[in-house]
């Protein structure tokens, strides 16, 4: 049997959590990755292919003999490139997916159809600017509705580029235009992956690559940055807030409600109805002392990033949450939710209540969501897990972990921050140049982003905790989303004390600006804040993003949206190590494309490294090189 990490985590909450799991009998992810060992080889190299019912065909690697073509003569090269532009398109799409029904619920709002409406009238206003709608003499409903429109076009619209792609350095956007991969329309570029990857179509590899690399900046620039504009504009931009963190957070003596999985419109409405009086009141009848609205994944983090609400943990924490006993309801969307919580919830009282057509799991109960009734049948789902109060059976036991922690740093969050030192006189409000001055004069040596999930193949959460303090050790600025926002948040890596890790630099830096050395960012679709970010870093020093002193990591990866994620910020020029091999180890030629050529024609490759101590040994390497070449 292979040598794996099963059910290690540095999160003690997790490990007694699955302790007690175990004694209890129940199983969990750990239990099922380590009944999968050994994992299939092929499928591990990316080396088999069923595009076509011929097959399935597999390339026989490890033996001289054995087939080294698919039986339509398709090479390891091209299975493999085909194989991960698939994942790629699927990541894409399920990004962008979310971002079109964020758009859909801005135009709803426009009309007045439900109950939402538009929170961050500046950043509707600066959306318009970007996108030349008229706003003179125009009413915020009338100009909402035009950009939620215009948004809603960018997944099909015949011609043209994606209207975010101007946020790029031209530096970035030359390089796209010459290469082919500007992506047209988002949805455009998705089916043209499913396309040319479908039997006896694109054979060459880099082609195939190229093809993905456009459909992954579709999401970056595309469906993830209208997901996290337009959530702002009809949300509110987060600030900076105080939260809680890991299962800890649960209340035995009130109702607990888990939201999890990923759109914030569904949870929006949940943070409402939670504070509903009437509910509240029948929670008190029910023998509860109130309402506790906790977030898991990333849900989670769109939640606790505009209102602080809780953060109850990260995808490898969803079944521990339910084994508690004291969740009376987790209420799931799209994306990262595990089909297993069916049978888990079997053991418990808890009910698991399904929202969205796009996922629905046998076992649950399903309460479809409805934007244009958002609020009304948030209070139907939050009533249903108060009268279950009662039906509570089992032992409860919540273990007392909780960190404290800093969240909401929107990028508009940050350049507030920076303002505090910001001379006004020579400066508008809102530049990035204390930032890029921290970073010229060496005091800050750059910038890093961990994001993703959680992953048997690696020890839970320790991913992202090692090389987040090995990092800000370096006085190198930490910026997460996603479950590694989680796993940082609990390890207290968001609490001033974490200062203490830092060296002499960052602690500087941190000090004065009053912020964490690892900065919450918000869920999956947000790290589109982050190529917002470091695009105006770029623009500000007249340079292209991959020239910037910065990296990616995801430790503890595992979803296709990773993988498109990856791959749009390898193709936004930067640096992007994985702690996870992508299933591409079959072909040692896309290996070298991807890890190695890539970066001389978009200025951004793939590493794998598994050891997090490396990982940020490479990183540190990386950004002090990239110091070099600016001669700072
Ligand atoms: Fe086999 Fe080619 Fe069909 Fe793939 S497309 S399953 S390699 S025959
Ligand atoms: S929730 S995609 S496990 S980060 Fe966005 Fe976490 Fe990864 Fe899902």
């Amino acid at each position: 049997m292979k040598e794996t990490n099963f059910c290690k985590s540095c999160d003690n909450a997790t490990v007694k959590m699955y302790e007690y799991a175990k004694e209890m009998g129940l199983e969990t992810i750990w239990d099922r990755a380590q009944a999968m060992q050994p994992q299939c080889g092929f499928g591990e190299m990316g080396l088999c292919c069923t595009n076509c019912s011929m097959g399935p065909c597999r390339i026989v690697k490890i033996t001289e003999d054995g087939p080294k073509k698919g039986i339509c003569g398709a090479t390891e090269d091209t299975i493999v490139s085909r194989n991960f532009a698939r994942a790629v398109a699927a990541g894409a799409a399920a990004h962008s997916d979310h971002g079109r029904d964020i758009a859909q619920a801005l135009y709803h709002a426009a009309l007045e159809e439900g109950d939402y409406e538009v929170r961050d009238k500046d950043k509707l206003l600066k959306i318009a600017k970007e996108w030349n709608v008229k706003v003179e003499n125009r009413s915020l409903k009338e100009i909402a509705r035009e950009v939620a429109l215009m948004a809603l076009e960018e997944f099909g619209k015949p011609f043209g580029k994606l209207r975010f792609l101007g946020r790029a350095p031209e530096k970035r956007r030359v390089i796209w235009d010459e290469l082919g991969i500007s992506p047209r329309a988002i949805d455009r570029e998705v089916v043209q992956v499913m396309h040319s990857t479908h039997m006896g179509c694109d054979a060459d590899y880099r082609n195939i690559i190229n093809q993905a690399a456009k459909a992954a900046l579709s999401d970056g620039w595309g469906g993830s940055m209208i997901g996290t504009e337009l959530s702002d504009v009809i949300f509110g931009t987060p600030v900076p807030k105080k939260t809680q963190a890991n299962l800890g957070v649960l209340k035995e003596n009130y109702v607990n409600i888990i939201v999890h999985g990923h759109e914030p419109t569904l949870s929006e409405a949940i943070v409402i109805a939670s504070k509903d009086p009437e509910l509240i009141e029948l929670a008190q009848k029910q023998g509860a002392e109130g309402i506790n609205l906790a977030g898991m994944c990333c849900t989670g983090n769109e939640i606790t990033m505009r209102h602080g609400v809780p953060m109850a943990g990260n995808f490898f924490q969803q079944e521990l949450a339910i084994a508690t006993g004291a969740v009376d309801a987790m209420v799931v969307d799209v994306q990262c939710i595990m089909p297993s919580l069916s049978e888990i919830v079997k053991c418990y009282h808890t009910k698991l209540i399904t929202t969205s057509l796009k996922a629905k799991v046998p076992g649950a109960i399903h309460m479809e969501f409805d934007e244009e009734k958002a609020v009304e049948i948030a209070k139907k789902i939050v009533r249903e897990a108060v009268l279950n109060y009662k039906n509570r059976k089992q032992k409860i036991y919540i273990p007392e972990e909780k960190a404290q922690g800093y969240v909401g740093y929107s990028y508009e969050a940050i350049l507030k921050i920076l303002d505090k030192v910001t001379n006004s006189f020579a400066h508008p409000a809102g530049t990035v140049k204390p930032l890029v001055d921290a970073m010229k004069s060496g005091v800050l040596r750059g910038a890093a982003a961990i994001v993703g999930c959680n992953n048997h193949k690696v020890p839970h959460d320790s991913g992202h905790v090692t090389l987040a303090k090995e990092l800000i050790k370096r006085d190198i600025l930490v910026v997460t989303t996603g479950c590694g926002a989680h796993a940082c948040i609990k390890a207290g890596l968001m609490s001033m004390d974490a200062v203490n890790y830092c060296g002499k630099g960052l602690a500087t830096c941190c000090e004065l600006l009053e912020i964490p050395p690892v900065l919450h960012m918000g869920s999956c679709v947000d790290i589109s804040r982050i190529l917002t970010l470091l695009s105006d870093v770029a623009k500000y020093m007249g340079m292209d993003i991959s020239d910037l002193p910065v990296a990616a990591a995801a430790p503890e990866w595992m979803s296709e949206k990773a993988q498109s994620i990856g791959l749009y910020a390898v193709s936004s020029g930067i640096y992007v190590v994985l702690g996870v091999a992508p299933a591409i180890t079959g072909s040692e030629t896309v290996v070298n494309y991807l890890t190695s050529d890539i970066e001389k024609i978009l200025g951004g490759r793939f590493e794998v490294e598994s050891d997090p101590v490396k990982a940020a040994e490479k990183i540190v390497y990386h950004i002090e090189m990239k110091r070099k070449m600016l001669g700072i």
